[in-house]
């Protein structure tokens, strides 16, 4: 890794900045396999698999029949189920307890207002093919949305793995397609024979599906985040253990070539004890090529006080910041801008990643600054609702009186106006 030391504040901007990721040439080539899906439907989602993942889904279909669903679990170890049933009961149970009870509010007497969540009915779900099978994102979406009772959740994946149908199943989804790429996301967002059209699309991707998602966003498509390289940022001083920090470093970096990392300390000892560590983890890793790609990009960050690193991290809005420091849960406070906070030595992103029941779609990329994590309010819409009485008018209708007249709109005042009027002339006062 590279270090940094003591960097002015003037350089922390051009430090902490991602690679521009240059959008418009992927737009320029994802605009027409749009188009395509648009106009053609289920025909043009079975060319574009020809073309560019050398499958034939004339014969088989485009939708996984139940049966094959059915078949997965078969396939798949009892330990790895297990693992899978106990990460979905811990997912379930911490979103679970993000239902809020409605809540009647009386803003004046007889004047009364409230809420309501409502799943969103139609979702669409895209997991990617790849080096890796991401099945816990199903978890991460799908649990979240049979929450929220969405009635319809859509699957479009071009892997076949048997964790991923069998999650699906766990997860209650209705609908799993073998359809990949920049197309899917097209499927989902217009329609076609076979997918149904969805309200809202969520999912992680390559540059391609992500720009898919920005395309069909600008054209009203609700889409769950803009998504960019998976980020990991440690904050880590000497109570650290130095080959757990490089393990966290390099589970992050193992994501891509892309991905970011970042290490933030005020020990010298620490970052050269974390440096010395990363080659030899790196070394045994299946996919060091992409970790050490990504690691030549990334940062080691010697600051002065623990107040410049507090500073340092909420300019970074890390998608996951891991605090392996003596009073982790007193920084934790002072941190305003970051995906999901892990503290202490024994808490690895990875938990988190997997099983502990937070959700592992984050914001990237900076957005936290700006943007939470997937949620169950991410599948919901809320609906406000108001009853006023005719007592509550009489105390309301004043007010509103008086800013429609100020606003030059007749009508409005008129609505209030008219009943108030008739309000007097049944109950005479
Ligand atoms: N760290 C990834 C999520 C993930 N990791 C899935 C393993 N599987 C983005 O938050
Ligand atoms: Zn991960």
């Amino acid at each position: 890794m590279n270090i940094i030391s003591f960097p002015d504040r003037a350089e922390w901007p051009a430090l902490l900045a991602r690679p521009v990721q240059s959008t418009q040439q992927i737009e320029a080539a994802v605009a027409p396999i749009l188009a395509r899906v648009r106009t053609g439907g289920d025909a043009a989602l079975i060319e574009l698999a020809q073309t560019f993942d050398k499958v034939d889904l004339s014969e088989g279909g485009l939708e996984v029949p139940q049966a094959e669903l059915d078949a997965a679990e078969s396939q798949l170890s009892d330990e790895l189920k297990t693992a899978i049933g106990q990460a979905y009961q811990n997912i379930r149970l911490f979103h679970e307890r993000q239902k809020q009870p409605i809540e009647k509010i009386d803003t004046m007497p007889g004047v009364t207002c409230w809420r309501k969540s409502v799943g969103i009915e139609k979702v669409g779900l895209y997991i990617p093919g790849g080096t890796a099978p991401l099945f816990s994102t199903v978890l991460m979406l799908g649990v979240p949305a049979q929450l929220a009772g969405c009635r319809e959740v859509v699957l479009c994946t071009p892997s076949n793995h048997p964790a991923i149908y069998f999650a699906a199943k766990l997860v209650g989804i209705t609908k799993v397609f073998r359809i990949g790429g920049a197309q899917a996301i097209a499927a989902m967002a217009y329609g076609t024979e076979s997918v149904p059209r969805v309200y809202k699309i969520f999912g992680p991707g390559n540059q391609y599906v992500t720009a898919a998602k920005m395309l069909v966003a600008k054209e009203g498509m609700a889409i769950d985040m803009p998504a960019g390289p998976s980020e990991v940022a440690v904050y880590a001083d000497d109570s650290a253990i130095p080959a757990f920090v490089a393990s966290d470093l390099l589970s992050q970096a193992e994501h891509g070539a892309d991905s970011q990392v970042l290490l933030v300390s005020t020990s010298k000892k620490l970052i050269t004890m974390v440096n010395l560590a990363l080659p030899t983890q790196l070394s045994k890793l299946p996919r060091w090529e992409l970790a050490e790609k990504a690691l030549e990009n990334s940062k080691a960050i010697l600051v002065d006080t623990e107040a410049d690193a507090i500073d340092l991290l909420n300019a970074y809005a890390a998608e996951h910041l891991i605090l392996s420091v003596e009073n982790a849960e007193a920084v934790a406070e002072k941190i305003i801008n970051a995906g999901s906070i892990f503290l202490g030595n024994y808490t690895p992103e990875s938990a988190g990643d997997y099983a502990s029941g937070t959700n592992h779609t984050l914001p990237t990329n900076g957005f936290a600054r700006a943007y939470s994590g997937v949620s169950l309010d991410s599948f919901v819409k809320k609906i406000t609702i108001q009853h006023i009485s005719p007592e509550g008018l009489q105390l309301l209708g004043p007010v509103v009186e008086a800013m429609a007249e100020a606003e030059s709109l007749e009508a409005h005042k008129r609505a209030v106006s008219l009943r108030l009027a008739s309000l007097t002339e049944v109950n005479p006062v």
